[in-house]
């Protein structure tokens, strides 16, 4: 069993799915304003004000202290629990410099460059300036920290390693300390080497001592023995702790530079695929400042661009291709082993927004974290399809709360598969590949429907629901409640779709097809014109709760759309104008992406303001009113409060709706741009078809596009104003045509390779 798990993981593993490479997107990089937060303070809270550096896997929170630094760490599959028991996703330890600077500081810097994923502190003492540079390496797998002073033979520090367990196992030896030990099923190992140039180095029982170097350089690594393909989720390569050991060391031999610089170069081909300007320049005041004075009505668009991007930096600093774990609620970062909601791997909104922005914003390869996990717990590993047949149904279902073991408990959340397989089938419409389609998603996807096939009973008014469901996280539980019925029609929809692609499976197709023709699909308007969310309890007009589950099928759905009906988008603007323009972090985010769908940029934009309201609240807080405490810290982290990433993300994917949308399958440009990004650049946002565009506007509206294809088929554009699209040679011009919604649509040939011209005709339409 274990072999044919591993086995069906490789399989999966080579499907890495093609994005565009870097050199074709390399060569339409313009110049970017400086991506990068800056303080001039260290920092003294974990949460609020620490700053974050990942490879996807291993992560590190940094304080960037003058007499004291502390880096927090952590490996996303440090669990407690196990497959019968819930658990906690846990601290790994800390890491503490003690230095022997006897004189204040001046001209203090601590920063985190997101365009290059380095962090620095820097200070200066007398005349000596110290500089520390840090960087998590994906393809070196470590964490490394190189400290620098201008002056010769200056550092001077004591570095501890602290174990967050009790129990483990410690040893320093000359240059190198380590802490290994085990929780409830899994063991752990972390070590660090410290490498001076010039100096002196000593030892103590639990300490290692530089003196008077001239440079030095930290390597961290940590491993676990976790496998998620794995029976038992334990690897079973007795040498873990040996391969640990080989690849830290192998770090070391190439030294700095060397890593950095591949560090640098890796994590640019991911990060410089989308670039964002807004008429903006280069804060001169620091992060916190800048937040602080756009919360207080200085609006700069670079406040925008800059959470707009951190989104980015922080998917790909803990998710990245090749682990087969999500990221969770506080992506890799914790400094907690009872972390709130476990910091786990939550069904019924979180994983699945912190996936929102992987394919619009080119960020492909990371989501395969969340789909490779899908696919295994689905498919490969026995405890979401014992759960559906616990309830007497085939394939598979789970609850809201999920550990790293296939362990779900809380509510059921049955609908939260179909939820899952949206992302499958997302990932296919954005990059076309049948192969994929065929080994990965459609397996997951057609089990997901004997679910539902076996789960749907008939309710009075002769159509099919989901029995004994709730709109999360509130009201009663009943049948045909409108975020499942949403998820189901979706879920057939695309498998339907999907099927027909790959040409199989006749006689299912023609049942799930007639059971999606009797499928209650959600959609339904109230007594005060909303769009319902129970289908039999009334709505409360004063609702405000943070989840809005019934207008699912606007975003991330694709039911609900002010193109194709605009009844059902108008009903579910009435429920979002009830819904308030406040709620938690990621409540908030959620309302950007809404009202984006709606095509309100105005309305987004304002959204996106009350989601980057600073807060200092860390305790769990639920309220939804604008005083809640829910926003961003001075780090940037996205705040429930507490801190939960799930809204940074969202945020990310909200700003790319409102730049670009294509669930409708076609590319409309600009659908939602608020009036205050009048003029603006956007290069490298991904469509659904295989589309790449690029985008350049002023006076609010389009000038130019670029659209780049990636395979042959026909490619639909929509924008709000007249233009026109030029063949692949810059001939044959076709114009597009008004339809009926009053907006320019137009369907030209796309070839592989080829590049697109659009031009406005009107340059400005007051
Ligand atoms: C869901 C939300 C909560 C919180 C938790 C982790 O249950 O309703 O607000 O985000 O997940």
């Amino acid at each position: 069993m274990k072999q044919q798990i591993k086995q069906l993981g490789w399989a999966l593993c080579l499907l890495t799915i093609g994005a565009p490479s870097m050199e074709a997107t390399a060569k339409r990089q313009p110049a970017q304003t400086a991506q990068v937060l800056w303080y001039i303070q260290p920092a003294e809270d974990w949460m609020s004000e620490a700053l974050p550096i990942g490879n996807g896997r291993i992560g590190a929170m940094i304080f960037g202290g003058v007499d004291q630094e502390h880096l927090q760490f952590n490996d996303k599959t440090l669990w407690t629990g196990s497959r019968t028991e819930g658990g906690n996703y846990q601290n790994f330890g800390d890491l503490y410099l003690d230095f022997d600077h006897d004189s204040p500081y001046t001209d203090y810097r601590r920063e985190l460059d997101i365009e290059q994923a380095v962090a620095r502190t820097q200070y200066r003492i007398g005349k000596v300036t110290y500089t520390r540079e840090y960087v998590a390496s994906f393809p070196d797998d470590v964490i490394a920290v190189r400290l620098t002073a201008s002056k010769k033979g200056c550092i001077g520090f004591t570095l501890y390693l602290q174990d967050a367990h009790r129990g483990g196992s410690r040893q320093v030896t000359n240059g190198e300390l380590s802490i290994a030990g085990k929780l409830d099923v899994l063991s752990y190992e972390a070590l660090i080497t410290v490498v001076p140039e010039g100096g002196t180095m000593s030892t103590t029982d639990t300490s290692l001592c530089v003196q008077g170097a001239d440079a030095v350089t930290l390597w961290l690594s940590a491993r676990t023995d976790y496998d998620p393909l794995a029976e038992d989720y334990l690897t079973d390569d007795d040498d873990w702790r040996k391969a640990l050991r080989a690849s830290h060391e192998q770090a070391l031999r190439k030294g700095f530079k060397t890593v950095k610089e591949a560090h640098v170069a890796d994590y640019r081909t991911l990060f410089d695929r989308v670039h964002l300007w807004l008429d903006d320049t280069t804060p001169s005041v620091p992060t916190d400042e800048l937040f602080a004075a756009y919360n207080a009505g200085t609006y700069n668009p670079a406040a925008d661009v800059l959470y707009f991007q951190y989104g980015r930096y922080l998917m790909i600093a803990c998710s990245r291709a090749g682990l087969d774990l999500p990221s969770n609620l506080q992506g890799l970062w914790n400094n907690s082993n009872t972390p709130p909601w476990r910091s786990d791997i939550h069904s019924n909104i979180n994983v699945q927004m912190n996936y929102w922005p992987a394919e619009v914003t080119n960020l492909a390869e990371c989501h395969e974290p969340f789909l490779r996990y899908i696919y295994n717990e689905a498919c490969v590993h026995p405890s979401w399809r014992n759960m559906a047949t616990e309830l007497e149904c085939d394939g598979w279902a789970l609850k809201t709360q999920n550990n790293v073991f296939g362990y779900s408990d809380w509510n059921w959340n049955r609908p939260a598969n179909a939820w899952y397989c949206m992302h499958l089938w997302d990932h296919y419409l954005f990059q076309p590949d049948t192969t994929y389609l065929a080994q990965i998603a459609y397996p997951v996807m057609k089990s997901a429907c004997e679910f539902w096939l076996d789960r749907l009973i008939v309710d009075d008014d002769g159509t099919l629901v989901a029995p004994n469901e709730w709109s999360p996280e509130h009201g009663p539980w009943e049948s045909g409640i409108p975020y499942a019925q949403q998820l189901i029609w979706e879920l057939f929809n695309s498998t339907l779709q999907a099927g027909q692609i790959l040409k199989t499976d006749t006689t299912f197709l023609t049942l799930l097809s007639q059971k999606l023709h009797r499928l209650d699909n959600g959609l339904a308007i109230g007594s005060w014109g909303q769009l319902r969310e129970w289908k039999h309890l009334e709505d409360d007009p004063k609702d405000q709760h943070r989840h809005a589950s019934h207008l699912i099928g606007l975003y991330p759905g694709t039911s609900i759309s002010p193109m194709h009906n605009r009844t059902y988008a108008d009903a579910a603007r009435v429920s979002l104008e009830a819904r308030g323009d406040f709620g938690t972090g990621w409540s908030r985010a959620w309302k950007i992406a809404f009202w984006a769908r709606l095509l309100d940029g105005d309305h987004a934009h304002l959204i996106l303001r009350n989601a980057m309201t600073l807060t200092n609240a860390q305790g769990v807080v639920y309220a939804t009113d604008k005083n809640s405490g829910s926003g961003i810290y001075t780090n940037l982290f996205d705040a429930h409060p507490p801190f939960q990433i799930d809204g940074n993300f969202g945020a990310t994917a909200g700003v790319a709706e409102m730049l670009l949308q294509s669930h409708n399958a076609e590319l409309h440009l600009l659908p939602a741009l608020p009036k205050v990004w009048a003029t603006g650049t956007v290069r490298g946002l991904r469509g659904r078809g295989g589309f790449e565009v690029d985008m350049q506007w002023s006076n609010g509206h389009l000038t130019q596009a670029q659209i780049h294809a990636s395979l042959d088929g026909n490619c639909t554009v929509r924008y709000q104003t007249p233009f026109q699209i030029a063949d692949e040679n810059g001939e044959n011009t076709l114009t597009a045509d008004q339809d009926e919604t009053g907006y320019y649509i137009l369907t030209f040939p796309a070839r592989s390779g080829k590049t697109y011209q659009v031009d406005a005709l009107l340059e400005s339409q007051e």
